[in-house]
Order: structure tokens, then C-alpha cells, then sequence
């Protein structure tokens, strides 16, 4: 690997000016390893003081076997993928150029919320306290002595005869004063190529931090069961023990048992969210779970918008959008997560944290999502999808992508799978593409401007089949906060129900509040004060559903005139109505010209009184019982102004 010693001998010239004060640390620059252990990749003295320490006393705990500190270079990809291949892991998928399967362990397929803690000093600085005999759905808090004990059960020696990689990541781009910088130390080399897709992760990350020495702790390992037994050695992981800790005092995230995606991946869900709306909350800023997305209207005006969607609305499908209506354009910025904050004038602007798309593949598809489709069929790692016999993937949605004449299919679970006959999903319904951001063909040429976009609205969303209007705004910030403080939408129900139920996710961000929901909404509320440019606040609804039980709206590319309308909103245009939830279209302002089907405007804008009332309700119970003291007042207000209005209708 000449190219690595190449770079090691000029960026250790280049950093001795830098370093020259942490030069003065034992053992840099003489030895190269750490308490007896070697580093076998990377430089000890590329490490900032604290990085150092950080890496010191996890070693201690860890005991791994090596130590190999991540470049971020292509060669060190190579190396990683070939082990990778060594163990398992995944396999080559010779139909596309550097695409990769991986297949866990069955029992480790998902984010674990039942083992996802926040730990703080106070219960009430993590969690609102339920109301008598209900359980809490707004996160899990632990104290932080437990913690400390949870993580030494876990972590005192169980990297032994493992590599321990030290993973340098920027969340935003490197250098912007909107990005932040973890570590994250791992003992899996599937998470580190992941990491190298999803961040921007590697040697000028450390660069960066010799002028700030501030990071993110990220705490990694997949773990060895109690007994010692790993069930699959190709997907090591401790189901029984997995844990999620994030401790916002510190900036510490310590994650053990799992390798899957939200578990494993920290700067996403951990960082980007959890952590990071607790330091937003420090820093008077805001870190989301929604889309960025750019839109330009014939006129040539682009605006960015920001969407949180609950799961399964297909916020990736938004984010990268063919609009329908003739001469607009749609832009991406990023598709889960959104830092953002107030500039000098007043403007709210917004960074991506990401550098890749961690979605879910089954019901992607060149009906659905053609920019996605032309995204992720190269250099991408393909998570518990299903295999083609000539070397591609498949999953439920591709039925129109491939011919089954030609090929046989392997489930996710490395069985053979026949279409009509086998009963179970080809994929895991929580199959995942793991792609760069940079391969979408409309991605923004500003998704890398370190001063973020501007962003002129934000949007909730839910799945509501019935009683919600296909797009409604907020009178102003404050009903803004509480429509979002509202948000429910349809999900598959666990096991015990039947069907479907509508579930509350406020601001799609119940599994990654960092912090008390109730602090949180006083957050939101406190934005009004920072700005006198708010962005305005709408809710939109794609699946409203007919008597008959038909979509009443097309969605897809056609909800670019529900853009088209929001767009017209923010120039002032005055095209909307009150009602008692919101304002909706005037009459004849929604575009539906060049439309195939007819649409039911009186269906898909009826506002029953029964349903709101019920609404009403079930909001205020949602309230009362999660939330309780809690809440701010301004929303209790927000709420009652909402059930006046309803009764007066
Ligand atoms: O992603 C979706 N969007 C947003 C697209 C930009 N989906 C898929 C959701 C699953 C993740 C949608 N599904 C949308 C939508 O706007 N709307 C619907 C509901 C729907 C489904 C099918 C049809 C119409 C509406 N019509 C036919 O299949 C012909
Ligand atoms: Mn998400």
C-alpha cells in the first residue's frame, strides 16, 4: 500500500509545526503503540491530546488485539472489504461496480428502542414523567451510576483478539461551522466501510480537529455473548445484551451487542439526533429528523424546504422527487436528518450531517424512485436484501426491475425464494441500501455549502387515511410547534393488535428526542425570539383514503403541486382559507392541470367536526398522559384555542 506510506511521511512534515506542543507527550513520535499494543494502521501521533485519551483508556477497557486508525483512503476500503469478504461478512455482487451484500445475524435487524438509554443525573432532564400506571413512550433514561456499571459488564475485555478501529468522522462538511466531529472506536470493519459512506470519515477529520480538539465519544463493539458462544461468526453480535447509552453531559455515546445500522452507525440516530439535539439545545439550534430539499419553480426561484415524516411515508421518495408539474425541478439535500440554526440575518439555514443514504430498499423502485434507483447501483453495501443468481439484488416493489425467467432468487435469509410460492419476504422489511450521497443525480449542487441553504418552510407529514386534509398551513410559529407536537400516523401495530393504528410521533422524532419532549417543544417555542423571518409551517397528508378505501391523492411526483402551493404560500400569494385546523387551498389554487385522474377536491379537503373533535381528544389524552407537567404551556393554550375553534364550527 505505497500510497499510505506516501501520505504518512507528508502529513508528518506538514503536522510538525501543528504538533509541536503535543510532540511534548511520552511516547509520540518514538513508539507506535499503546500499553503493548501495535498499531497497525495509521499513526498514534495523527491523535489530538484528547483523542488520544479517549482512545487510552478504552484500549484499557477493551483490551483489543491491534489498533488500526482509519484513513478514510481507498486502499484502506480495499483492505476492509477483503476482510470483510475473509469473514463472511458479505459477498460480492459482480452485476453492479463495488456493490456488496451483507447478511446479519436473524436476531439483529433493527434499531432496539426498548435498549436505548439517555443518561442524566435527573430523570425529568431526560423524560417527562408519565402520568400515574402508563407506560412512557418518550425515551428510556438510566442514571448515571448504572450506566457506568452496564457498560463495565459489557465492554472490560471484549475486543480481545479483535482490531479496535479508531473512526474519525465529521457530521456536515469538514469545517463548517456547522458540522461537529466524533471518534468512534469499533471493533467491526462493517461499520467502519459503512461509516466511510455515511460520514466523512478518515485522516482530515483529525487535521481538523488539531484546530479544535472537540469530538463526539462513540463507543462501539458487536459484542460476545456471556457464554462465549458466537452463533455466527460471519455477524458477531449479543442480542440479549445490546445496549444503546448516550450520556449528553459528555458528549459520550457507548453502544454494545449490535452491528445493525441505527445500533452501530453512531453518528447517525446516536449523534446526529440524540446527541445532537441536546447540544442544538445548548447552542440554540436545531438538529431534526427531516429532509432537505431544494425546488425551482418555471420562474427559475429555488426555495429549500425541510420534511419530518414519521416511518413508512417514504421521506426518501420526497427527498428525491420527479415533480410532475412541467418546469419545476426538485433538488436533495439529504433525506433523514437536518441541522439548523439562525444565521446573522435572521435566516434559518440547513446542513445535511450526512454523506450518504441509509435507506430502506424494499419498495424502492424506478416507479417509486428512479433518482434513488440511479443512486445506489454502485459502490454501495446492500444490508439483508435478496440475491439474484447473475449477481444482483432484489427486494419486494423490484417485481417490474428483473425477469424471473432468468434468474432464481436467495432470501435474506440465504434460502431459495420463489415468487408467488414462498410465503415470507424475499428481503427483511428493514433492508437497507447503504449508497453515497454524491451518486444521486439530483443531488444539490449546495448540499455541501458549509453555510447550509436557506430554508423558507418546514413540513410535517404523517399517514392519515382519514380526516387529515392533503395539505393544511400553520396559522403561525406557535400553532407551527403544535401541529408538530400532534403528529400521529398509521403504522403496523405489534404483534398483539390487528391492523393498523395510528401512533403519535411528534416532530418524527419520538425514538431520538436527547432531551425532555416538554423542554423540547419550549425550544421550538423559544425560535420566535431569534428570528423575525420564521419559516412558515405546513402539514401534508399523501394518504387520505376515499369512503370506498381508495388513495384520494396520486402522491409521488404529484405532490410537487402540493410544493407548488406551498411555494405560492411563502411569496404571499393569498390562496388559502382559514379553517378551524389551519389554512387550506382557496378554491382552484391547488394546480391540477395536465392531471390523469380526477381527484375528489371536496373528499380530500373535508374537515369533519366529528373526526377533529375525536382528534382533539386523543391529543389531549396523548398529553396528559406523556407529558403531563411538562408541557408548556403555549401548546396547552395552542390546544384549547384548537378544540374552541372545533366546537364552534
Ligand atoms: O413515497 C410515497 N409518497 C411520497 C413520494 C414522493 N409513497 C410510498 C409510501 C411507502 C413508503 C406513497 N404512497 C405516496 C407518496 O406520495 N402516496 C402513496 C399512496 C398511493 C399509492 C399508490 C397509488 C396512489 C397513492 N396509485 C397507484 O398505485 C396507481
Ligand atoms: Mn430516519
Amino acid at each position: 500500500m505505497p500510497d499510505i506510506v506516501d501520505k504518512k511521511s507528508n502529513t508528518y512534515s506538514a503536522d510538525l509545526g501543528r504538533f509541536a506542543k503535543q510532540l511534548a507527550h511520552p511516547n509520540v513520535g518514538l513508539f507506535n503503540h499503546l500499553r503493548g499494543i501495535s498499531v497497525v494502521h495509521g499513526d498514534l501521533k495523527h491523535l489530538t491530546p484528547k483523542a488520544r485519551t479517549y482512545l487510552e483508556s478504552n484500549v484499557e477497557l477493551c483490551q483489543p488485539e491491534r489498533i488500526h486508525i482509519c484513513d478514510g483512503s481507498e486502499s484502506e476500503n480495499k483492505h476492509l472489504l477483503n476482510l470483510l469478504q475473509q469473514q463472511g461478512t458479505i459477498v460480492p455482487l459482480p452485476k453492479y461496480q463495488n456493490c456488496w451484500l451483507a447478511r446479519t445475524n436473524p436476531a439483529d435487524i433493527a434499531r432496539v428502542e426498548s435498549k436505548t438509554f439517555i443518561c442524566t443525573e435527573r430523570r425529568g432532564d431526560t423524560i417527562p414523567t408519565p402520568k400515574d400506571g402508563i407506560k412512557g413512550t418518550l425515551g428510556h433514561w438510566m442514571s448515571p451510576a448504572d450506566m457506568d456499571k452496564a457498560v463495565k459488564e459489557r465492554f472490560t475485555g471484549c475486543m480481545r483478539g479483535r482490531t479496535m478501529y479508531v473512526v474519525p468522522f465529521s457530521m456536515g462538511p469538514i469545517g463548517s461551522p456547522l458540522s461537529k466531529i466524533g471518534i468512534e472506536l469499533t471493533d467491526s470493519p462493517y461499520v467502519v466501510s459503512s461509516m466511510r459512506v455515511m460520514t466523512r470519515m478518515g485522516k482530515a477529520v483529525l487535521d481538523e480537529l488539531t484546530t479544535y480538539d472537540q469530538f463526539v465519544k462513540c463507543l462501539h463493539s458487536v459484542g460476545t455473548p456471556a457464554n462465549g458462544t458466537i452463533e455466527m461468526p460471519s455477524w458477531p453480535c449479543d442480542p440479549e445484551r445490546t445496549i444503546i447509552l448516550h450520556k449528553p453531559q459528555e458528549n459520550e455515546i457507548v453502544s454494545y451487542g449490535s452491528g445493525y445500522g441505527g445500533n452501530s452507525l453512531l453518528g447517525k440516530k446516536c449523534f446526529a439526533l440524540r446527541i445532537g439535539s441536546t447540544i442544538a439545545k445548548r447552542e440554540g439550534w436545531l438538529a431534526e429528523h427531516m429532509l432537505i430539499l431544494g425546488i425551482t419553480n418555471p420562474k427559475g426561484e429555488k426555495k429549500y424546504i425541510a420534511a419530518a415524516f414519521p416511518s413508512a411515508c417514504g421521506k426518501t421518495n420526497l427527498a428525491m422527487m420527479n415533480p410532475s408539474l412541467p418546469g419545476y425541478k426538485i433538488e436533495c439535500v439529504g433525506d433523514d436528518i437536518a441541522w439548523m440554526r439562525f444565521d446573522e440575518n435572521g435566516q434559518l439555514r440547513a446542513i445535511n450531517p450526512e454523506n450518504g443514504f441509509f435507506g430502506v430498499a424494499p419498495g424502492t423502485s424506478n416507479a417509486s424512485n428512479p433518482n434513488a434507483m440511479k443512486t445506489i447501483f454502485k459502490n454501495t453495501i446492500f444490508t439483508n436484501v435478496a440475491s439474484t443468481s447473475d449477481g444482483g439484488v432484489f427486494w419486494e416493489g423490484m417485481e417490474k426491475e428483473i425477469n424471473f425467467d432468468n434468474v432464481k432468487i436467495t432470501d435474506w435469509l440465504g434460502r431459495p425464494w420463489v415468487k408467488g410460492e414462498t410465503k415470507t419476504p424475499a428481503a427483511h422489511p428493514n433492508s437497507r441500501f447503504c449508497s453515497p450521497a454524491e451518486q444521486c443525480p439530483i443531488i444539490d449542487p449546495a448540499w455541501e455549502a458549509s453555510e447550509g441553504v436557506p430554508i423558507s418552510a418546514i413540513l410535517f407529514g404523517g399517514r392519515r387515511p382519514a380526516g387529515v386534509p392533503l395539505v393544511y398551513e400553520a396559522k403561525n410559529w406557535r400553532h407551527g410547534v403544535f401541529v408538530g407536537s400532534a403528529m400521529r400516523s398509521e403504522a403496523t401495530a405489534a404483534a398483539e393488535h390487528k391492523g393498523k393504528v395510528i401512533m403519535h410521533d411528534p416532530f418524527a422524532m419520538r425514538p431520538f428526542f436527547g432531551y425532555n419532549f416538554g423542554q423540547y417543544l419550549s425550544h421550538w417555542l423559544s425560535m420566535e425570539q431569534r428570528s423575525d423571518k420564521l419559516p412558515k409551517i405546513f402539514h401534508v397528508n399523501w394518504f387520505r383514503k376515499s369512503s370506498e378505501g381508495k388513495f384520494l391523492w396520486p402522491g409521488f411526483g404529484e405532490n410537487s403541486r402540493v410544493l407548488d402551493w406551498i411555494l405560492r404560500r411563502i411569496d404571499g400569494e393569498e390562496c388559502a382559507k382559514e379553517t378551524p385546523i389551519g389554512l387550506i387551498p382557496k378554491p382552484n389554487t391547488l394546480n391540477l392541470e395536465g392531471m390523469d385522474e380526477d381527484v375528489n377536491m371536496d373528499e380530500l379537503f373535508d374537515i369533519p367536526k366529528a373526526f377533529w373533535e375525536e382528534e382533539a381528544q386523543s391529543i389531549d389524552k396523548y398529553f396528559k398522559e406523556q407529558v403531563g407537567e411538562d408541557l408548556p404551556a403555549a401548546i396547552d393554550a395552542e390546544l384549547k384555542n384548537l378544540k374552541n375553534r372545533i366546537d364552534n364550527m
